[in-house]
């Protein structure tokens, strides 16, 4: 059944074709969302993609309003889904993507070595973008996308600073890495913990993604989305369709 229900996701995210909610009627709960999840990440790397990090999710309450799930929770990254910074991200490939602010830290010795502003473009592969706690988990929580800024070296405070969602030249979404479970640090730790109980182990070069700062945007062909994170700066990405 596990193996099923990730053929099912799969397809859905590899034909750009939204399928119905799966969780309740295969009475799954949120441990075997992950394994479906698990399943589901595996059909990816056995088509040549590699890991390279995870993703929390539903970290703001920003986040958790927007889609009705209030629980933190993760989800896997592959070079498959990485944008370069100021790059091009083909729309046609989506279903009804949207994009969202976060923070980015790189992993090396177990710890944090580096932080980078970043976006991440999710894509429900869920009708209406509507899901509930067990279905976002399998959809692999929604990832179909990511852009990471310029590294630099972590400041002193990463508790409030700004964060500014840029849609054309015009700012769309503001908030504050204090939105992120109080610091953006916080998701780092629950990124070690979640992905660690579920046996997955942070690698040296992995990053990870701490949660949107504040609610996702639906993408439209043609957009320059940008986000801006106070003393760390930018990274953008264009919609093309
Ligand atoms: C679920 C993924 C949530 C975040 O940053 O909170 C997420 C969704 O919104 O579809 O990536
Ligand atoms: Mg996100």
């Amino acid at each position: 059944m596990i193996g099923e229900l990730a053929d099912r996701l799969d397809r859905a995210a590899l034909t750009a074709t939204a399928i119905p909610r799966l969780a309740a009627a295969a009475g799954l709960d949120p441990s075997g969302a992950y394994d479906v999840q698990r399943a589901l990440v595996e059909r990816r790397l056995a088509r040549g993609e590699r890991l390279t990090g995870v993703k929390m999710g539903l970290t703001s309450r920003a986040k958790m309003a927007q889609v009705g799930v209030d629980e933190v929770i993760w989800g896997h990254l592959t070079d498959g889904m990485r944008i370069g910074d100021g790059g091009r991200l083909d729309l046609t490939r989506l279903i009804h993507a949207r994009a969202e602010p976060e923070v980015a830290f790189l992993l090396s010795g177990s710890g944090v070595e580096a932080v980078a502003p970043a976006l991440e473009v999710i894509d429900s592969r869920f009708e209406g973008f509507d899901f509930s706690l067990p279905d976002v988990i399998a959809d692999n929580t929604s990832a179909a996308g990511y852009v990471v800024g310029p590294w630099r070296p972590v400041p002193d405070g990463l508790d409030n600073l700004g964060v500014l969602l840029e849609v054309n030249g015009r700012v769309v979404q503001t908030g504050s890495t204090a939105a992120i479970l109080g610091d953006a640090r916080r998701a780092f730790d629950a990124a070690v913990r979640l992905a660690g109980g579920r046996g997955v182990e942070l690698r040296d070069g992995w990053i990870v993604l701490a949660g949107a700062a504040t609610a996702a945007v639906p993408l439209h062909p043609g957009d320059h989305v940008r986000a801006v994170v106070e003393k760390l700066g930018t990274a953008s990405f264009k919609a093309a369709s």
